[in-house]
């Protein structure tokens, strides 16, 4: 799909004329996003449909990626770039006068999402594309998405994200599409005449669901798969049932925010339903889809494989059994039997909080027929497994117990594979947190380690390395990540890490200028950026990162002519809205920001940016200028992270823990190229065996620690007493659950490491060298390919070109 400069100005300029008849120097920036928009749709949609009808032809199994959340961030430079179009859409541009970065900045990001499960599996969009693999997303259309974050007097505060409310030129809404989700009522069994069983749904709540699909365009490959995201609406026929503003609100909230407020049970509640709706709608639209096309629903599996994105759609195994044995009168084991091979499921956390479970009382109250399937399903594993193993097991295991529903227990139970997100994870669920369920289903489990879109993270967010990339071991790398290896040939060439030290001297200024746009705090564009952007979370530990800079600071008062490796720390991290503990720490790091940057007398040594509003287009921005890659959570905590693996593609040195992917990064990268502290996974483990942890004694014992934590306290922080109690107390009263503490001195030692590094400059871009260069192995294109593999078992289609050759001959 390329194009030609002239060609591309004339189209541009007709759309421009079609859609608003206006000419460019009338045009509004908004109105150039929207024409550019509209071009790039229009001219994949022909791909797009060519695509989905080679997906017909050809009986290719296809995959389904359930997920409650999607990252996609801006689309428009990432079609341009996969559309191979990038570079001449920025030239002509120019020579209309326009520059393409001030288009760029229009589109608001797609933000349906919190983190890193969101952004995987839009990473895994792109390469699934990217990869001709035949792959469809599935999830929740959003009116407004993760809330924006501002910060008023340091604290959190969230507003609305309405990322629609100028429309949305990607996405296409298919009405005919549409299909019925039933919620609330009552369900019982009915005995026919004949002795036999039919389900009844009585007095259900009929919501329409609405899909609104957007192309997801391969890289140079004309493949164009579909991300379908549903909306509710109540059906025309329906109206009269909704007769209250209440009711009409329910079925607005569906799809309105992401993570309603949990604190509450009609926020529980709403949530679940979210959980079925989108779970229910996109079920149906499969299965209908492959009846209406001829296929027989008894070999289903053959070509269809449905993933489930950690607990949130573990309902769809419920669903996918309620439509083969309700709807299609399929006999309940053979039904079983395609369900486990259909059904695939990824954890991403082995925190407890975030294993789902719902109340029975509330499931059966939100969708009473999936509740009864779930029952029938757990009393026929407790039946089966009964006399084959230990009561315990089963106790542990059954998906429901004590009035409650394990909705892991279901997405295990009913699939054929559950994978962890990196080594380290993996290993945890097999040996510890999923043991039980590895005994009973060995075979099942497997390790897929988390990739990243490296298109994204490095050609579209880093132009000045991917230039130097080309210049240094060509273009290969462009099409096959893990040609970035060809780097180390130039590991000892002065000239290539010379260059390497001007590309990121480019970015850090760039930041630097943003980062005074944004909050007018002037940084040293030659300090270490120190990174951490991440969800806020305790076992992430921002409260690490921050007790370390204030004993800088502490050091810098104590001793004024202390010369110090110049630093800016730089935050991008939003809160739960109803996580309180991690609000303090916000504003903690918010206030010590606002003393430090405003001390006269620290000058540029040290600085503190927290950049608000962290988003997939705000870490575009962070990632090429980081010098240092903080990933320092709780060995054993942090599944895999992912902003790791972006980090050190783009050069930054990784200052982490042996946690989640870290392990693998090092690896790659061997210890001299990383700087590891901390306690391992096993050191954790044997803590909590032997719960023999003290937080205090680390306190009574080192007097540069009491004097770091008692900073937060004594005034020294100014405005943040009631924080810094908080945090002074789950430190010292509730004996640290991340072990903060115990870390605090290795990670000093450890930072010191990264000073002294650093003011090696030659060592240090020798470093930051082979970390690109061994970056390539965390390709998501690769990971994808993987799960293609061994989980769903699909296969690359032809691409369009392929299919328009055979067509013509
Ligand atoms: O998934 C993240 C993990 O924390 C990362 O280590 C991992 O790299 C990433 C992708 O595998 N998990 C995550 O983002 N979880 C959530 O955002 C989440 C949100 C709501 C919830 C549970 C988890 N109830």
């Amino acid at each position: 799909m390329t194009i030609s400069k002239e060609l591309f100005k004339e189209k541009f300029m007709d759309m421009l004329t079609e859609k608003y008849a206006l000419s460019v120097e009338e045009a509004s920036p908004y109105d150039l996003y929207t024409t550019l928009a509209t071009l790039i749709r229009a001219t994949y949609a022909k791909d797009w449909g060519i695509t989905r009808r080679a997906y017909n032809t050809t009986h290719e199994k296809q995959v389904y990626y359930f997920s409650i959340e999607f990252l996609p961030g801006r689309m428009m430079k990432s079609n341009l770039l996969n559309m191979g179009w990038l570079d001449t859409v920025e030239a002509s541009l120019k020579d209309l006068g326009i520059d393409l970065e001030d288009i760029l900045e229009i589109e608001p990001d797609m933000a349906l999402g919190n983190g890193g499960l969101g952004r995987l599996a839009s990473c895994f969009m792109d390469s699934i594309a990217s990869e001709g693999l035949p792959g469809n997303g599935n999830g929740i259309r959003y009116k407004y998405g993760l809330f924006k974050q501002k910060f008023i007097d340091g604290y959190q505060v969230e507003l609305p994200n309405e990322w629609l409310s100028r429309g949305n030129t990607w996405e296409v809404r298919r009405d005919s599409k549409a299909v019925t989700v039933k919620f609330n009522g009552h369900a019982y069994l009915k005995e026919l005449e004949d002795g036999s069983l039919v389900p009844i749904h009585e007095n259900p709540t009929v919501v329409r669901a609405i899909p609104y699909d957007t192309g997801m365009v391969g890289y140079q490959n004309g493949t164009v798969n579909t991300l379908r995201l549903w909306d509710a609406e109540i059906p025309l026929e329906e109206e009269i049932n909704y007769r209250s503003i209440q009711q009409r609100r329910e079925i607005e909230d569906l799809t309105s925010v992401l993570y309603p407020d949990d604190s509450n049970e009609a926020g529980r509640r709403l949530r679940l339903m979210q959980e079925y709706f989108f779970v229910s709608a996109g079920t149906q639209s499969i299965i209908r889809h492959f009846k209406a096309n001829g296929y027989n629903l008894n070999n289903i599996d053959e070509y269809v494989a449905i993933h489930i994105n950690d607990t949130h759609p573990a309902m769809c195994v419920p669903e996918f059994m309620r439509i083969l044995v309700d709807e299609e009168q399929m006999n309940w084991e053979r039904a079983w039997a395609l369900t486990i091979k259909v059904m695939s499921y990824t954890n991403h956390t082995i925190l407890a909080e975030a294993l789902e479970k719902w109340p029975v009382e509330m499931l059966r109250s939100v969708q009473p027929r999936i509740y009864q399937i779930i029952e029938e399903i757990d009393r026929r594993f407790v039946e089966q497994m009964t006399g084959t193993i230990d009561w315990g097991i089963i106790e542990r295991t059954r998906i429901i117990s004590n009035g409650i529903v394990h909705m892991a227990h279901l997405a295990i139970i009913g699939s054929h594979s559950t994978n962890g997100v990196a080594k380290l994870h993996s290993d945890l669920l097999k040996n510890v947190v999923l043991h039980d369920f590895y005994r009973l289903y060995p075979s099942r489990f497997n390790n897929k380690t988390n990739g990243i879109a490296e298109r994204r993270w490095m050609q579209l967010a880093n132009p000045t390395l991917s230039h130097l990339l080309d210049e240094t071991i060509g273009t290969s790398w462009r099409f096959e990540a893990s040609d970035l290896y060809l780097l180390m040939n130039y590991k000892d060439d002065k000239k290539v890490l010379h260059a390497l030290a001007k590309a990121k001297q480019v970015n850090k200024t760039r930041l630097a200028k943003f980062i005074e746009k944004e909050t007018g705090v002037i940084v040293n564009d030659h300090a270490i950026f120190d990174v951490q952007i991440k969800r806020l979370h305790a076992y992430k530990r921002q409260l690490l990162n921050l007790l370390h800079i204030i004993k800088l600071y502490l050091d810098l008062k104590e001793d004024p002519k202390k010369k110090i490796q110049p630093r800016v720390f730089i935050f991008g991290a939003k809160a739960a809205p109803s996580y309180h503990y991690a609000k303090a720490i916000i504003k903690v790091i918010n206030e010590l920001a606002n003393l430090i940057n405003n001390d006269e007398s620290i000058k540029d040594q040290l600085k503190i940016v927290f950049l608000e509003n962290y988003s997939v287009s705000l870490a575009e921005k962070i990632i090429p200028a980081a010098d240092v890659s903080e990933q320092i959570s709780l060995a054993s905590k942090e599944a895999s992270g992912t902003s790791n693996m972006k980090l050190m593609l783009n050069g930054a040195i990784t200052l982490a823990t042996l946690d989640g992917a870290n392990i693998e990064i090092r690896d790659a990268v061997g210890d001299d190229n990383i700087v590891i502290f901390g306690l391992t996974e096993a050191e954790v483990y044997a803590y909590y065996e032997q719960a023999n942890y003290r937080a205090f004694e680390y306190y009574e014992s080192s007097v540069e620690l009491r004097k770091v934590i008692d900073a937060l306290i004594d005034g020294t922080i100014p405005n943040s007493s009631q924080e810094g109690i908080e945090i002074y107390d789950s430190l010292l009263k509730y004996n640290d659950e991340f072990f903060v503490l115990r870390d605090f001195a290795d990670y000093v030692a450890a930072q010191e490491k990264v000073a002294h590094l650093y003011s090696d400059q030659e060592k240090w871009l020798k470093m930051s060298l082979i970390n690109i260069a061994n970056a390539g192995r965390f390709s998501a294109d690769d990971t994808v390919k993987k799960y293609a593999e061994d989980i769903w078992r699909i296969k690359p289609n032809k691409t369009p070109q392929q299919v328009k050759d055979e067509t013509h001959d």
